[in-house]
């Protein structure tokens, strides 16, 4: 099974659709390894957005990123990276796809919702920077046999 980091940003967090977002997560079948509401501080976000640091955007992510609490979430499952990407939608919330979360709360490239790890490498580095290795979980969820045929 593999990990992938998700974290719903600070304008979905001020428009109260944490729940929603975590439930389309759980109703998929995948597993919640860890998740904390937290407050990144510049060098977190910069650090996260690295390969954006020369992008004429960067400065306006790094400081909506910082403007309040993400959830921060690991999540587990079979091909997770390409299961989120998909559950999540495309990076323009006007073009992603009804039915994906972006396609359905978001409009705005600015404001999109989520964010979710592009492939496993990102996955574990991003893991790295937000979680520390204590605070994520080991356990077995008992639905797993009608989640995955094997
Ligand atoms: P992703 O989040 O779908 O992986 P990336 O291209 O990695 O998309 O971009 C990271 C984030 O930067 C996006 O989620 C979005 O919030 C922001 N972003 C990307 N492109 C633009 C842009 O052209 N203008 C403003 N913000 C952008």
């Amino acid at each position: 099974m593999e990990r992938t980091f998700l974290m719903i940003k600070p304008d979905a967090v001020q428009r109260n659709l944490i729940g929603q977002v975590v439930s389309r997560l759980e109703q998929k079948g995948l597993k919640l390894v860890a998740a904390k509401l937290y407050q990144a501080n510049e060098d977190l976000a910069k650090e996260h957005y690295a390969e954006h640091v020369e992008k004429p955007f960067f400065n306006k992510l790094v400081s909506f990123i910082t403007s309040g609490p993400v959830f921060a979430m690991v999540v587990e499952g079979n091909n997770v990276v390409e299961v989120t990407r998909t559950i999540v939608g495309e990076t323009n919330p006007a073009k992603a796809a009804p039915g994906t979360i972006r396609g359905d709360y978001g409009i705005d490239l600015g404001r999109n919702i989520i964010h979710g790890s592009d492939s496993n490498e990102s996955a574990e580095r991003e893991i790295g920077l937000w979680f520390d290795k204590s605070e994520l979980n080991n356990y077995k969820l008992n639905n797993e046999n009608w989640v995955y045929e094997k």
